[in-house]
């Protein structure tokens, strides 16, 4: 389970170190990603949260699962910045430096027969991730079908939808261009080596 969930929000550590997935993705993207643009996403869910005091009783993802109950003047930019914690804090979760790993047991059999095989599974998700238009997300979720890949806008989160997320890969431009410039195809490729297919599990078996 993700640590506090609760305002005020603090920036927690990656599980990892910095230069623990390179040389797949590098430690100068993991610093700015992390302290940088995910530290700007939790102050201004802050300040939004410490102007509306009603709303600091909600966890993460209940702000999100509630946004169509809150006024817009303040679901927009709870939207944006609870969404862009809860996604970043997903994505950063979902890699490891147990390098070019794959998805085995439960999560095998559940993507087997949603997707027919991995390899089907990483082309389906990667195409997805590249027709992303401007920034975003690609998600595999969970639902009542079973697994499926679901691509979201900005911060927008599975969550809001009603899916239950199992793993993402943010491809805002700031996810990768230090490293791959505007090549979103070669971060994508590069990606899969350090995907934490445990934790997929573990998301997709709710622990
Ligand atoms: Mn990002």
């Amino acid at each position: 389970m993700m640590e506090n969930q609760y305002y005020p929000f603090v920036n927690t550590p990656l599980p990892y170190d910095y230069s623990a997935l390179e040389p797949f993705i590098d430690e100068k993207t993991m610093h700015l990603h992390h302290d940088k643009h995910l530290q700007t996403y939790i102050n201004k869910l802050n300040e939004v949260l410490e102007k509306n005091a009603w709303l600091q009783s909600y966890s993460l993802e209940e702000l999100l699962y509630n946004l169509n109950q809150i006024p817009i003047r303040v679901s927009e930019p709870i939207r944006n910045n609870a969404g862009g914690v809860y996604n970043h804090r997903f994505f950063f979760e979902g890699m490891s430096d147990k390098k070019n790993n794959i998805p085995e047991g439960y999560l095998k059999k559940e993507m087997d027969a949603a997707f027919g095989s991995f390899e089907k599974f990483q082309k389906l998700f990667k195409e997805a991730a590249l027709n992303v238009f401007g920034s975003g997300y690609v998600w595999m979720v969970k639902s009542g079908r079973g697994l499926s890949v679901v691509p979201t806008k900005n911060q927008d989160t599975p969550v809001e939808l009603g899916l239950f997320p199992v793993l993402a890969l943010d491809v805002w431009e700031h996810a990768y261009y230090l490293k791959n410039y505007n090549d979103r195809a070669a971060y994508i490729d590069n990606w899969f080596f350090v995907v934490d297919w445990k934790k997929a599990e573990e998301k997709l078996m709710g622990m």
